[in-house]
């Protein structure tokens, strides 16, 4: 008999002790103290006892009674202080973690500036196939056979008669082929040159340009490439045109700007010249029409291609073309 009280305190106690929350102690309280707990059954079964028994185990058990409730209740003290303090060990004032949210690369971002300017001067945006045919690429652009731009050193070939396009520009042969003038697009894209150092990568991006009408003349190419220039970068900068030679265009310009970082007076970027090459431009060679079945008697355009990544670093003044491809997540979160 008096082995079935102590067996049954030291139980609560054991329960007690391993009790995580208050919640585990009210279950511990039911279980021993409810109406059908088992210390309310004990004192129940008392009345079964030989009357000499009785009174001496209704006394342990009532003793027993009253100190489970007092270790009850100390019990759940304990666990609410143990809460208390942990919620205090949460500092309230601290700043909140910062969550940075994802945005379009610096070279999307100029692609869709650049797309955007001559979209409001009335240029449609068109797009093409990064897997050209050497007919495409090359041959209807008035590259010739031998010409230095096709050998294996600058072109990536997949097969004998198809390349990774080298440039966006048959994007425009394709147009011509399928339209009649007048034509005015944009055509943005990846364009790939077996080239790889400080200021090449074997991939990057190219906008090129192409308007082609009755009465289309350089004074228009001078026009709309002096507005773009100014657009994209300031509308005070000064624009050179300089001869060059594309065998895509005759006569063939380079445009230059005023050298954004040292404003013409000599400095690192310029090459001490004072000024930055930014895009390649000229009137579209005759050849290249009667390729696509223009009359060259009625028609004339111009044409014009820059590269994206080096209007990007002029823009936002990045010294390392590589920065674009590392994804470098401390340097893409700067646009
Ligand atoms: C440039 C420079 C000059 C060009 C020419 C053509 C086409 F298809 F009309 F013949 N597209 N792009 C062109 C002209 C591209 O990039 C430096």
């Amino acid at each position: 008999m008096n082995a079935t009280i102590d067996q049954i305190k030291t139980e609560a106690l054991r329960e007690l002790a391993s009790a995580v929350d208050r919640d585990a102690v009210g279950e511990i309280a039911v279980r021993y103290l409810g109406r059908k707990g088992r210390v309310t059954q004990y004192l129940r079964h008392i009345s079964q006892l030989p009357s000499e028994e009785r009174p001496l185990a209704g006394k342990r058990a009532n003793e027993l009674k009253n100190f489970l409730s007092a270790e009850i209740e100390a019990a759940t003290r304990r666990l609410q202080a143990e809460a208390l303090k942990r919620v205090e060990e949460i500092d309230v004032s601290l700043p909140g973690r910062p969550c940075f949210s994802g945005a379009l690369h610096p070279i999307t971002q100029t692609t869709r500036e650049i797309c955007a300017i001559f979209n409001r001067l009335g240029f449609e945006t068109v797009e093409g196939p990064q897997v050209e045919t050497d007919y495409y690429n090359f041959e209807a652009l008035n590259i010739p056979k031998n010409h230095p731009a096709r050998e294996m050193q600058d072109t990536f070939y997949v097969s004998e008669n198809v390349v990774l396009r080298t440039h966006t520009s048959p994007i425009q042969v394709r147009i011509m082929a399928q339209r009649q003038p007048p034509v005015r697009i944009i055509a943005p894209g990846k364009v790939y040159r077996c080239d790889s150092d400080l200021t090449h990568t074997p991939m990057f991006h190219q906008v090129e340009g192409l308007m082609v009408d009755r009465k289309v003349s350089f004074g228009d190419l001078k026009g709309i490439l002096t507005t773009f220039v100014q657009q994209i970068f300031d509308p005070e900068t000064s624009v050179r045109f300089r001869p060059s030679f594309f065998p895509f265009t005759e006569p063939s310009a380079e445009v230059d700007i005023r050298c954004v970082i040292c404003r013409g007076n000599g400095c690192r970027v310029c090459s001490q010249t004072g000024w930055l090459e930014v895009l390649g431009s000229g009137m579209v060679h005759p050849a290249v029409f009667e390729n696509v079945g223009y009359d060259t008697r009625a028609y004339t355009g111009f044409a014009f291609g820059m590269g994206i990544e080096r209007i990007a670093m002029l823009k936002y003044q990045i010294d390392d073309i590589r920065r674009f491809f590392e994804n470098d997540s401390r340097f893409l979160r700067q646009f």
